[in-house]
């Protein structure tokens, strides 16, 4: 396998793109250069395709390119945003968030668009999900008890069940490589920060001290590190931080917006 890449977006070029990197931050390419936005891009298992949210129809769809951006393939088709990616473990469904029944829920479709179903199908707010790594189990973040907190279900859906009581607003789950921990961001000590907490809820450890809202978390290939987003002087960059909360620096490091890391399969170099 090929050494792995963090994708991101970024408006250095004048609209959001999706970029490519590697995990020093070092050779950021921009994949797309496009007029219109892209947004939330997240690698396939294999490292071949990145799936992503395209607005070039306005609200938003679920599209897939090469990883070098090449040959983009529409999935969803229908007049309500559709946005927020994430692959099963095996490649072969894609979970996915929307509000085409007029009320935001957890979709899944197959990777080639096909079978798309409601997993959710609550009248409450669902909207980030991700999956297990031995693809047993989908978190995802609900409001349904009046603030947005982390909830995990089987992946058709069913054994939907809070994973803990947060006195604040969780967001952006995402599973380490080695399924013991979930990462997330929340704001119940003051300011949105990143935190970890085991996958049964327990044992929640703050890693950062931003003054600014921080979000987007993505775990890399070993699970030594996480990369988030962050907005510390104006502008939103991509941070990388070891598990223990040590070795804090800034990616992306650019002059312009660089949100929604990923960080990709591959030998980590
Ligand atoms: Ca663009
Ligand atoms: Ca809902």
């Amino acid at each position: 396998m090929d050494a792995s890449k963090i994708t991101f977006v970024c408006d250095r070029d004048g609209t959001f793109d999706l970029f490519v990197m590697n995990p020093d931050g070092s050779n950021q390419k921009n994949i797309t250069r496009t007029a219109w936005e892209e947004d939330h891009p997240r690698w396939s298992p294999d490292g071949k395709c990145i799936a992503f949210c395209d607005r070039r129809h306005g609200k938003g769809e679920i599209y897939l390119i090469d990883a070098d951006g090449s040959r983009p393939r529409r999935l969803t088709r229908n007049s309500a945003p559709d946005l927020r990616p994430h692959w099963s473990p095996d490649g072969q469904t894609i979970i996915f968030t929307t509000d085409r029944d007029d009320n935001v829920e957890i979709y899944a479709m197959n990777r080639n668009g096909s079978n798309q179903r409601n997993l959710t199908d609550h009248p409450a707010r669902e909207l980030e999900s991700t999956y297990s790594p031995d693809g047993s189990q989908i978190a995802f973040t609900s409001d349904r008890n009046g603030r947005s907190q982390i909830y995990v279900m089987n992946p058709d859906g069913s054994g939907q069940r809070r994973l803990h009581v947060s006195h604040g607003d969780d967001d952006d789950p995402a599973w380490s490589p080695d399924g013991r921990w979930i990462a997330f961001k929340s704001d119940r000590d003051g300011d949105a920060q990143v935190y970890v907490m085991r996958a049964d809820g327990s044992d929640a450890r703050c890693l950062t001290n931003f003054e600014k809202g921080v979000g987007e978390t993505s775990w890399s290939t070993t699970g030594r590190q996480i990369v988030f987003t962050a907005n510390r002087d104006g502008r939103q960059q991509i941070y990388r931080i070891d598990f223990d909360g040590g070795n804090l620096i800034n990616l992306s490091n650019s002059p312009a917006n660089d949100f929604a890391p990923d960080w990709g399969p591959g030998i980590e170099r």
